[in-house]
């Protein structure tokens, strides 16, 4: 995990390198994923640098307290301020988005990912235990966002999920052939079917249309499968979702019991 460098992060317009801290007690849950496949290689590209930084090391006193007792008492223990205060203000600076990640946030997206990956720096915070001390929330952090209404040990799992959708969404972070625009979501849309070879596996055949070499057909056909598809299982992703008339049409004939054919 590489330690906070000296470089200076610029803004992504011009495709500087986006800067991500990821602040938390337990560096170690970050050591695999950060390596492997798209976001391995994002880093190692320049698209992305991430940094993995040890709350433990901003923690004052010699025994390196990081948590205590909740006042008004109860169980469990909250993530005392003083750490979290003096690792942020060394790490922000202008530009600096500081988010937590608490099931309390706004929830996240699509949109939200799109939006993060603009900026030039992010810094999230992962909570444990019960949670961080109120005054975080309230004068140290500018955004909190949820993955999704389950309560899990941390936000460590929660900021992994954030890095990944939002670096892949850098410029040259997928191969070119495969743009985030069109994939789930880039549309506003759930995707259609993939296949593979072989053609015939098991009985089940592959969609004839598929193979007819007919480029406009297939890409009518895979628009429709993923209207069908939206349609069936996300029907609350129309509302939002860019659609031309002739989409739209097609959507009054699902209403009416119509199927996609080919
Ligand atoms: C722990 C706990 C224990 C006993 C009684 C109540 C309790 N609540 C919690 C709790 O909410 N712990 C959180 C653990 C504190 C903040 C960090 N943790 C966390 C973050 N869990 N789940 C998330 C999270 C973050 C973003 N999106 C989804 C979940």
């Amino acid at each position: 995990m590489s330690r906070r460098g000296g470089s200076r992060s610029g803004r992504r317009r011009g495709y500087w390198t986006l800067r991500i801290d990821i602040v938390t007690l337990f560096p170690g849950i970050f050591v695999g994923p950060l390596q492997e496949s798209i976001l391995g290689r994002a880093r190692a590209k320049g698209l992305v640098e991430i940094n993995v930084v040890n709350l433990r090391d901003w923690a004052e006193s010699r025994h390196r307290v990081t948590d205590d007792y909740p006042f008004g008492g109860g169980g469990g223990m909250v993530l005392k301020p003083e750490p979290l205060f003096a690792c942020v203000e060394a790490l922000r600076g202008v530009g600096s988005r500081v988010i937590l990640l608490d099931p309390q946030g706004r929830r996240f997206r699509q949109e939200i990912a799109r939006e993060l990956s603009q900026a030039a720096h992010l810094i999230l915070l992962c909570g444990r235990y019960e949670g961080v001390d109120e005054r975080v929330r309230e004068h140290l952090v500018d955004d909190e966002i949820s993955i999704g209404d389950y309560v899990l040990t941390g936000g460590e799992l929660p900021a992994l999920v954030v890095t990944d959708a939002v670096v892949r969404l850098l410029p040259g972070a997928l191969g070119d052939q495969a743009a985030p625009a069109k994939d789930s979501f880039g549309a506003g849309l759930l995707e259609g079917p993939h296949y593979t070879r072989p053609e015939e596996f098991g009985g089940w055949r592959v969609p004839e249309v598929l193979l007819s070499g007919d480029h406009a057909r297939i890409a009518r056909w895979r628009r429709w499968q993923a209207l069908w598809r939206t349609w069936r299982r996300r029907p609350d992703l129309l509302e939002t979702a860019e659609l031309t008339p002739e989409e739209q049409k097609l959507i009054e004939e699902f209403k009416q019991g119509r199927k996609p054919d080919a």
